[in-house]
C-alpha cells in the first residue's frame, strides 16, 4: 500500500521557478520526499529514462526538453503514491488538464501547438506511470544510499 514513485521537475519547471510551489503540493497532501537531487541528464541518459518513447515522432523534442538544463529528481513516498502523484500531476496535455492539477495550473499548451512547432509538450513534470516503471525509474535515478527512511508528522498524525 505504501509505495515510492519517481517524480522529475523538468527543466521548464526548474527554469520557470516553480520547484518550491510544486514540492509544496506534495507536502500538503502528506507525501514524503525520500530522495531529491538536481541532475543534468545527457542524451544517453534521456534515452534510458524515456526508452518507451525512443523512435516516436515527438521523441527528438522530448529529448531536447529533458536535456535542456537540470531536472529536480525526487523519490516520493505515500499511500498508493504512484496513483496519488499522477492525480496531482494531471493529464499529459496541459490544455485539457483540469484546474487544480499541476499541469492544469502551470501551463496551457496543447498537443496541436507542440506538434505544429515540432517541440515537446512542456508540462513541467514527469511521474512514474505504474509499479514496474516506478521500480525501474527509481533505480535509474537513485542509488540506495540516496533514499532515506524517516518519520514525518503525517506518519504520527494521519497514518497511525
Ligand atoms: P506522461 O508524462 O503524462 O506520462 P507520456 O505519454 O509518457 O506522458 O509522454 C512523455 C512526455 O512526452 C510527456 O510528458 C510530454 O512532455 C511529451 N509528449 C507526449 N506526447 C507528446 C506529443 O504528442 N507531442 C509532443 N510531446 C509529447
Ligand atoms: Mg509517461
Amino acid at each position: 500500500m505504501i509505495q515510492r514513485t519517481l517524480v522529475l521537475l523538468k527543466p521548464d519547471a526548474v527554469q520557470r521557478g516553480h520547484m518550491g510551489e510544486i514540492i509544496s503540493r506534495f507536502e500538503k497532501v502528506g507525501l514524503k520526499m525520500v530522495a531529491m537531487k538536481l541532475v543534468w541528464a545527457d542524451k544517453e541518459f534521456a534515452k534510458r529514462h524515456y526508452a518507451e518513447h525512443v523512435g516516436k515522432k515527438f521523441y527528438p523534442g522530448l529529448e531536447a526538453l529533458i536535456t535542456l538544463g537540470p531536472v529536480l529528481a525526487m523519490a516520493v513516498e505515500g499511500i498508493d503514491a504512484i496513483e496519488t502523484v499522477r492525480k496531482l500531476v494531471g493529464p499529459t496535455e496541459p490544455k485539457s488538464a483540469p484546474p487544480g492539477t499541476i499541469r492544469g495550473d502551470f501551463a496551457h499548451v496543447s498537443y496541436g501547438y507542440a506538434d505544429a512547432k515540432g517541440i515537446s509538450i512542456k508540462n513541467l513534470i514527469h511521474a512514474s506511470a505504474n509499479e514496474a516503471d516506478a521500480k525501474k525509474e527509481l533505480a535509474l535515478w537513485f542509488n540506495d544510499k540516496e533514499m532515506h527512511s524517516y518519520k514525518t508528522v503525517h506518519d504520527v498524525h494521519v497514518l497511525e
